[in-house]
């Protein structure tokens, strides 16, 4: 029996039927011919390489054991399932999409299935197609959706089955069963190429300081294993600036620190990494966002907020419903980025952080900072800035071999935990790292990877993410090289 990472007795609780099942090991044994099954597909979330082959792999599994089994793939995400919106995918369709990146084949859409009313229509639209396993295809938030669905099929006895299979290119639906989340390895490699290329022109011209953002709502694996590739002057990690407690001030020290030293050394130039989820791990942005949401899920029906339509009056309307040290915090952003700030929560209540431009912060702060520097006799070069977001170029790429090879196993392997009846599993291939003639196949409890957290005001059952481990060896290592980064090119 598996227990959830968190809050046992609670996620027990809301999940009777699918809680607690144990992990499972897959041992190669007779091809057979198995009955023929109608199954569903969903791609949720943001896109990640490989997301094709998922499909292609589920659909050689299906079709191998029974040729009469049939694929249905619900279209823009789990929106389709309940919106009814279908297509069957034939062979000829899929054998356009094998190898390639995006999840065009059917789209994507990030809709959250919480409601029983939601629940109620997928399970009427799988009887109407005899459908009787899903596989949705996504991150920590789609597959919590994933869970809650299982919970429910299983509940009401519908007799349809969920299994999941880990995806996004963050890197952060990972643990001890599941070793790497599909997309990261493609992602990371295509941002590092950029960056590197960056590097060099950066190294040729020797007078632009580029400030890079690279995707990864929250977590920072995605701007780690980037900076590993390519070593940049300067890479802020989001977990080390919770740690450590760094205030914004403090971070844009760090920063001109650097940019300093190296101005001093003849280097007006040079490249940053910054995490996209930053800014919600800096202990002061983290508690007034915290406040922030509970505020906004609040508005929707505050007639008096609704009828603002002068940004500044709404900034002055939140600043009075926050706590003051948060209204002060909020108070102290620049005009764009508190607009950013307030913008609407993605459907699972995230901040969506893809479009709050830390970088542009950064960089102002940092040009009041050298400013006072150079009247001080601290600083006598130049900063020139660039800024980027890398984050959209990186997720349809072309999949790497990794990639392409895990994600058509992590479809075979859906496939083989439905046919052996399973539901409420995610999809996990081991020992990659190893040739993949020696990939361990199985399924781990979605509810063992679960905690409560805070949601659009409210507590729910959700998927932990994992986060970059600052005792870890990936951390360890730039920790080490880092000051050599920084001044050397
Ligand atoms: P998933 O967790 O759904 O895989 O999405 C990852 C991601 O690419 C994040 O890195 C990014 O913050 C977010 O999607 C952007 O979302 P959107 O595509 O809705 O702009």
């Amino acid at each position: 029996a598996t227990q959830s990472v968190a809050d046992q007795e609670a996620i027990k609780a809301l999940f009777p039927n699918t809680y607690g099942m144990p992990l499972i090991t897959f041992e190669a044994g007779e091809a057979v011919q198995l009955p023929a099954m109608n199954v569903g597909v969903i791609l949720s979330g943001g896109q990640a390489p490989g997301g094709h082959n998922v499909i292609s792999g589920l659909f050689d599994g299906i079709k191998k054991l029974n040729p009469e089994s049939k694929l249905y793939g619900f279209i823009l995400g789990p929106g389709g399932l309940v919106d009814h919106n279908y297509m069957e995918l034939t062979a000829d369709i899929i054998d356009e999409y094998r190898n390639t990146g995006g999840f065009d084949i059917i789209g994507s859409g990030r809709t959250k299935l919480e409601t029983n009313e939601q629940f109620a229509i997928a399970a009427e639209v799988c009887k109407k197609h005899g459908i009787t396993a899903i596989v949705i295809i996504g991150g920590d938030d789609s597959n919590t959706n994933a869970a809650v669905l299982a919970e429910y099929f299983a509940a009401n006895n519908t007799g349809v089955q969920v299994i999941g299979c880990p995806k996004t290119i963050d890197g952060d639906l990972k643990n001890e069963q599941i070793e790497i989340s599909f997309g990261f390895d493609t992602a990371t490699k295509t941002y590092a190429e950029l960056v590197g290329n960056i590097q060099r022109d950066v190294n040729s011209a020797k007078k632009y300081w580029h400030f890079v953002k690279v995707m990864g709502r929250s977590a920072t694996h995605v701007a780690l294993e980037v900076a590993l590739q390519t070593q940049p002057n300067i890479t802020l990690i989001s977990e080390e600036v919770e740690e450590k407690k760094m205030s914004l001030k403090q971070i844009v020290d760090y920063m001109a620190d650097i940019i300093a030293r190296r101005a001093n050394a003849g280097k007006n130039f040079g490249v940053a990494l910054i995490p996209e989820g930053l800014i919600e791990f800096i202990p002061e942005m983290k508690t007034m966002i915290a406040n922030l949401n509970d505020v906004m899920s609040t508005l929707e029906q505050d007639a008096s907020y609704n009828k603002l339509t002068v940004p500044a009056d709404k900034f002055n309307f939140i600043e009075s419903r926050l706590e003051p040290n948060n209204a002060k915090v909020f108070e102290s952003l620049p005009v764009l980025i508190k607009a950013q700030l307030l913008m609407d929560r993605d459907p699972h209540g995230n901040v969506q952080v893809s479009k709050i431009e830390t970088e542009k912060l950064l960089i102002e702060m940092i040009k009041v900072k050298l400013d006072e520097m150079k009247s001080q006799g601290e600083f006598a070069g130049k900063f020139s800035d660039q800024c980027h977001f890398f984050g959209y170029e990186g997720r349809c790429a072309f999949p790497s071999n990794f990639d392409a090879n895990y994600c058509y196993a992590l479809g075979f392997n859906a496939y083989a935990l439905m046919q052996s009846g399973m539901t409420g599993y995610l999809s996990s291939i081991r020992n990659t790292t190893a040739p993949s003639t020696e990939w361990v196949a199985g399924g781990v409890p979605l509810t063992m990877m679960m905690n409560m957290e805070k949601r659009h005001g409210h507590m729910k059952p959700v998927i932990q993410k994992a986060l970059v481990r600052l005792d870890g060896p990936v951390f360890k290592k730039l920790e080490a090289n880092r000051e050599n980064w920084a001044m050397n090119d």
